[in-house]
C-alpha cells in the first residue's frame, strides 16, 4: 500500500482485533449477513477476513455503485458469488435502484428460518441482518435508503455490543451497521491504488499525479475507447501513461507559464471525472476464471 494510504487509513492491530471481536459477538444476534462491495472494485473493496469471520451465516452480496460499474462485469460477479452459494444483487444506493429486490431476497434466503419461527409460534419474529463493508462502500446510504429516511434505533443490547444500533427497515427486517471498522487488504499496493482511484481513500496532493498516471495505464489497457471518447485523443495505445496525461492536458488547454502542460491540473481532472462517472461505467476488477 502506498505511504499516503497508510498515513490516511492507519488501521492498527488493536482496532482490527476489536472489530473482529465485535463482529463475532454481534453475529450471534443475526440471521444473515449483507456484504456491501463497490461494484467497480469487488476484490479491493472486500475485507480479507470477512468470509472466514461470517462463514456460518447466509450471505447476501450487494454490488453497490453499480451505476458507475461496467454492467457486464457486475453480472459476472453476481454469477460468481451465486455459484458459491451467496445471494447477490446489483444496487445503486444513491438513487435506490435495485433496492426493491432486497427484502424479497432476504425472505427467500431466510425461508427456512421464517418457517422455523412460524413453527415455534413466533410468525412475526424479526429477521436480523448485519451489514458489513469497508469504509465508503455505501453502508450508511444503504441503511438510510432502506429505511426511507425514517431511521429507527430499536434497542441497545447488553454486553460487548451495547453500542450496536439496530434499524427497522420494514418487511419484518432489522439491520445492524458494521460493528467496528473493517479494513481492506492493505498490504497489497494494487488494492491501495484502486481504493484511491475510486475515492475510497483520499489521495494526498503529492500523490495525485502518480495516481493519475497509474490510472491512465489501466485505462489505456482496458478501456481505450472511453479515454478516446472523453478526451478526444487518438494514437495512444503504445504511449507511456505520462504522455497520455500530457495529451489530455494539451487537449484541455491546461497550460502553465512557458506553455508547459499543467499535468497536475490534468491529473485532478482525470481522477475527478472518473470518480464522478464521467468517463463512463468502468470496472477495474473482473472475475478471473471462467465459472
Ligand atoms: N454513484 C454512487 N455513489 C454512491 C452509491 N452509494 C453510496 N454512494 C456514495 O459513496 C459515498 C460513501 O457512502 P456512505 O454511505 O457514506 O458509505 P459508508 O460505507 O457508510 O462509509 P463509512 O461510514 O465511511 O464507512 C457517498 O459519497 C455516497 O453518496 C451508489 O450506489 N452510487
Ligand atoms: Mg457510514
Amino acid at each position: 500500500m502506498a505511504d499516503s494510504v497508510k498515513q490516511t487509513v492507519q488501521w492498527f492491530p488493536g482496532h482490527m482485533a476489536k472489530t473482529r471481536r465485535l463482529i463475532k459477538e454481534s453475529l450471534k444476534q443475526v440471521d444473515a449477513v449483507t456484504m456491501i462491495l463497490d461494484a467497480r472494485i469487488p476484490e479491493s473493496s472486500k475485507n480479507p477476513e470477512i468470509d472466514s469471520l461470517t462463514r456460518d451465516k447466509p450471505k447476501i452480496i450487494l454490488f453497490n455503485k453499480a451505476d458507475l460499474a461496467d454492467s457486464r462485469a457486475t453480472r459476472q460477479w453476481i454469477e460468481y458469488y451465486e455459484a458459491r452459494g451467496s445471494a447477490a444483487l446489483e444496487v445503486d444506493c444513491r438513487s435506490g435502484n435495485g433496492l426493491n429486490k432486497f427484502r424479497p431476497l432476504v425472505r427467500d434466503v431466510l425461508k427456512d428460518k421464517i418457517r422455523q419461527n412460524e413453527e415455534k409460534g413466533m410468525p412475526g419474529k424479526a429477521l436480523r441482518i448485519m451489514v458489513v463493508g469497508i469504509p465508503n462502500t455505501g453502508k450508511s446510504s444503504f441503511i438510510n435508503r432502506m429505511g426511507a429516511g425514517s431511521k429507527a434505533k430499536v434497542e441497545d443490547r447488553a454486553g460487548v455490543t451495547k453500542n450496536n444500533q439496530w434499524f427497522v427497515i420494514g418487511g419484518g427486517i432489522e439491520m445492524l451497521d458494521t460493528p467496528g471498522v473493517l479494513w481492506p487488504k492493505f498490504e497489497d499496493p494494487e488494492v491501495g491504488d484502486k481504493l484511491a482511484f475510486t475515492g475510497g481513500i483520499k489521495d494526498q496532493i503529492l500523490d495525485t499525479e502518480t495516481l493519475a498516471v497509474r490510472f491512465l495505464a489501466v485505462m489505456r489497457d482496458n478501456y481505450p475507447e472511453k479515454l478516446a471518447e472523453r478526451y478526444k485523443i487518438t494514437g495512444f495505445a503504445d504511449k507511456e501513461p505520462y504522455e497520455i496525461l500530457e495529451m489530455i492536458g494539451r487537449k484541455r488547454g491546461m497550460l502553465i507559464s512557458g506553455g508547459e502542460i499543467d499535468t497536475m491540473r490534468a491529473s485532478v481532472a482525470v481522477l475527478d471525472e472518473y470518480r464522478g462517472g464521467k468517463l463512463g461505467r468502468i470496472t477495474l476488477e473482473w472475475v478471473k476464471n471462467d465459472i
